[in-house]
């Protein structure tokens, strides 16, 4: 059986305090953009897991299906088969891991919840699966909720939005209203703009640029721009793992614009750049 997830809420996971807390992401899938196939063996996910926390990491966010542009979705048993035997590798060898799981199957999170994953990070803000919003609910787990236009099939074909600030930021307000109606505590949201879903370049950057209209909702505020495609369109790196330098400097920009969340691959890097960007706006208040 699965051990009993401590679910105590957004403050009892950060007992640290407000922040920033970096994410490492591990996807255990064959075909993510930039760690496809690196992380399907579970020793293999849970070393770099270790690493992860070893670097910093605060969290980790496991993914058991790509959802870049293009992918396809996988069946809930797959995902659960790919993921369930990471998160009980992981936290046999690290207990206090918090993870938190991509996913927006309600079968899927219960199996995560069950086996010791803290967290659950829906790119469809809980539209994906009727039955999430009280499996949440239930577990008294932080979610976050992510703005995506469309699927991931077809999202980048032509996305389009009158004023994407404002859409993104009234989804997401909307959203959260569903969750608390829905018997989710506030304490417990945390809102993602959704970089590169159904978004083009002038729209991740009118997004990162206005950052504090998503941060002013009242809710913390997650990023996950780590090595995607408009990091290369603007630096011109095309391997997705050597977008290290475009991925810290998008950081520190969302930091001071008010994220508090960073769900990136290169832990290390951003936690160095985050830990000099917090010193440099906080310790000399006048
Ligand atoms: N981006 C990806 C996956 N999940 N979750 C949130 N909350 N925010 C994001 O921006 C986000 C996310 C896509 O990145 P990655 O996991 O690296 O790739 P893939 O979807 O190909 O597995």
């Amino acid at each position: 059986m699965g051990r009993t997830a401590r679910n105590t809420g957004r403050a009892g996971i950060l007992a640290g305090g407000p922040g920033p807390v970096v994410v490492g992401i591990l996807n255990v899938t064959p075909d993510s953009f930039s760690d496809g196939g690196d992380f399907l063996d579970p020793e293999a996910a849970a070393e770099h897991a270790a690493a992860m926390l070893d670097e910093g990491a605060e969290i980790l966010d496991l993914g058991g299906e790509s959802t870049r542009p293009g992918s396809n979705p996988v069946s809930q048993d797959e995902e659960i088969r790919r993921l369930i035997p990471v998160i009980e590798r992981i936290l046999a060898v690290r207990p206090g891991a918090v993870i938190s799981v991509d996913t927006y199957r309600s079968g899927t999170a219960t199996a995560a919840l069950g086996a010791g994953a803290r967290l659950i990070n829906d790119v469809t803000a809980l539209r994906g699966d009727p039955r999430m919003a009280s499996v949440v609910k239930e577990a008294a787990c932080p979610v976050i909720l992510m703005h995506m236009q469309g699927q991931p099939r077809t999202m980048q074909k032509e996305p389009h939005y009158e004023d994407v600030v404002r859409e993104v930021r009234d989804f997401l307000a909307q959203r959260a209203e569903s969750a608390v109606a829905a018997g989710i505590g506030p304490e417990n949201i945390i809102v993602d703009p959704g970089i590169g879903f159904g978004k083009n370049l002038e729209h991740n950057l009118d997004l990162l640029q206005n950052l504090d209209a998503i941060a002013d909702l009242g809710f913390p505020v997650l990023i996950g721009a780590s090595r995607k495609t408009f990091i290369g369109r603007i630096t011109g790196v095309q391997e997705a793992k050597e977008r290290v330098f475009g991925t810290v400097a998008t950081t520190v920009l969302a930091y001071e614009r008010g994220a508090t969340f960073f769900r990136v691959h290169d832990v290390c890097a951003n936690r160095e750049a985050l830990a000099a960007a917090k010193a440099i706006l906080h310790t000399f208040r006048r």
